[in-house]
C-alpha cells in the first residue's frame, strides 16, 4: 500500500503545530508542510518536505502539485479577523484567493489521480454576526443555519471559501454528464477561540483568553481588551486537532453537512480570569475595552450547537473549561515557562 501524503498550510500556525505532532505520531503518511515562514524547528523533523512559500503563488502550488499526490489537504493558512480588519484587501486575498488557489490543487489531484481528494478547512465563529448583546444573549446556542450575516471580512472571507468548496465538492457533478471519476470531499468545522499552551495566536480576536493565560503564567501586566461579561465559545488546541482528525476520518455517507459547528465551552472574560488566578495567584490583569475589538467579539455567538456533529462523526470534547486549564493549559504553561 503507498504511504498517504497530506499538505498543510499555515504549518506554523497554532493549530499546524499540534496537527503536524499529531499526525506524525499516527505515522504511516508523508507531511508536506507549507508555510511563508520557514517552518519552526519544533516540527521540522516531523515533515517529509517543508516548503516556504505564499499560497498567493499559484506557480508554486502547481509545482507543488506536480510532485505529490495528495490525500488530504488541510488548509490552515489565514489572516485572523483582528489583523483583516486592518487589511481587507489584504484579507480578501489570503483569505478567499489563497484559498481558491488550494481548491484548484485539489480538483488537479482529484483528477488526475481519478479519486476523492479530501480537503480539511478550519472555518469560524466569525460566519455569524449577531446584530446586538440583546439578540446575542436571548439566541444563545447558534445553529450552523442561522445568522450567517458576519460583521468582519474574516467572517465573510470565511464564510465565502466554505461556499467555495460546497461549489468545487459539487464542480464535476455541475460540469460533466459522466459520473465523476475523482471529486473534491470538502468538510469543514466552525471553530470557536482557540486557547493553546504551546503557541499564542497572532491577529485574532478570540487572543484575549490565550493572551491573558500566557502573560500570567509569564508574570506580565495584561490589558484585557474586552469587558469582564463578554461571552464567546473556547476549546482547548487538542480538541480541536481531535476535531480536524475525526471529520476527516468520518465516513462520507455518515456526513449529512459540509460545515459543523463544534464548541466546548463558554466562559465569560471574567470567568478565564478567575480559573486563572486560581494556578497563578495576582495575575495582573485590567480590562479595558476596545471598541472596535469588542464589537467584533459582540457580533459572535455566546455559544454554539454542535449536536450535528455529535450525531454524524461522534463529536465530544474531551476537556470542559475546568479539565483545559487543570489537566492542559496550566500544567503546559508551566512547563513552558519552567515555573515550578
Ligand atoms: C479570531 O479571533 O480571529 C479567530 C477565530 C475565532 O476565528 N481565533
Amino acid at each position: 500500500m503507498s504511504i498517504k501524503t497530506i499538505l498543510i498550510t499555515g504549518a506554523n500556525g497554532e493549530i499546524g503545530h499540534g496537527l503536524i505532532e499529531q499526525l506524525s505520531e499516527q505515522g504511516g503518511m508523508h507531511i508536506v508542510a507549507m508555510d511563508m515562514v520557514p517552518i519552526e524547528e519544533s516540527i521540522r523533523l516531523r515533515c517529509h518536505r517543508i516548503v516556504t512559500g505564499d499560497i498567493l503563488d499559484s506557480h508554486l502550488l502547481e509545482t507543488l502539485s506536480t510532485e505529490h499526490n495528495f490525500d488530504t489537504i488541510y488548509h490552515l493558512a489565514a489572516l485572523l479577523s483582528t489583523r483583516a480588519e486592518r487589511q481587507p484587501n489584504l484579507a480578501h486575498r489570503v483569505n478567499v484567493d489563497g484559498s481558491l488557489n488550494l481548491l484548484e490543487i485539489a480538483v488537479t489531484q482529484s483528477r488526475l489521480q481519478g479519486r476523492e481528494i479530501k480537503f480539511i478547512y478550519p472555518s469560524s465563529i466569525a460566519v455569524y454576526g449577531l446584530p446586538d448583546i440583546a439578540t446575542k444573549q436571548r439566541v444563545g446556542k447558534v445553529k450552523e443555519d442561522q445568522w450567517l450575516t458576519p460583521r468582519t471580512i474574516y467572517g465573510i472571507n470565511k464564510l465565502y471559501t466554505e461556499q467555495l468548496g460546497r461549489y468545487y465538492a459539487n464542480f464535476y457533478r455541475q460540469l460533466d454528464a459522466e459520473p465523476p471519476k475523482g471529486q473534491v470531499d470538502f468538510r469543514g468545522v466552525r471553530f470557536p477561540g482557540l486557547i493553546s499552551a504551546a503557541t499564542l495566536p497572532t491577529g485574532g480576536t478570540s487572543d484575549f483568553a490565550p493572551e491573558m493565560l500566557h502573560m500570567a503564567a509569564k508574570n506580565k501586566p495584561y490589558t484585557c481588551f474586552v469587558r469582564e461579561d463578554t461571552c464567546i465559545p473556547f476549546m482547548a488546541m487538542p480538541d480541536a486537532i481531535t476535531a480536524l482528525l475525526k471529520l476527516q476520518a468520518a465516513p462520507r455517507e455518515k456526513l449529512t453537512r459540509m460545515i459543523y459547528n463544534v464548541g466546548a465551552f463558554n466562559p465569560s472574560a471574567l470567568e478565564i480570569f478567575q480559573i486563572i488566578q486560581k494556578a497563578f495567584p495576582k495575575p495582573d490583569v485590567t480590562f479595558t475595552s476596545d471598541y472596535r475589538r469588542q464589537a467584533i467579539i459582540d457580533s459572535w455567538p455566546a455559544d454554539v450547537d454542535d449536536s450535528a456533529a455529535h450525531r454524524d462523526w461522534d463529536w465530544w470534547p474531551k476537556y470542559n473549561m475546568e479539565q483545559s486549564f487543570a489537566e492542559y493549559l496550566i500544567p503546559a504553561v508551566r512547563k513552558r515557562y519552567a515555573i515550578k
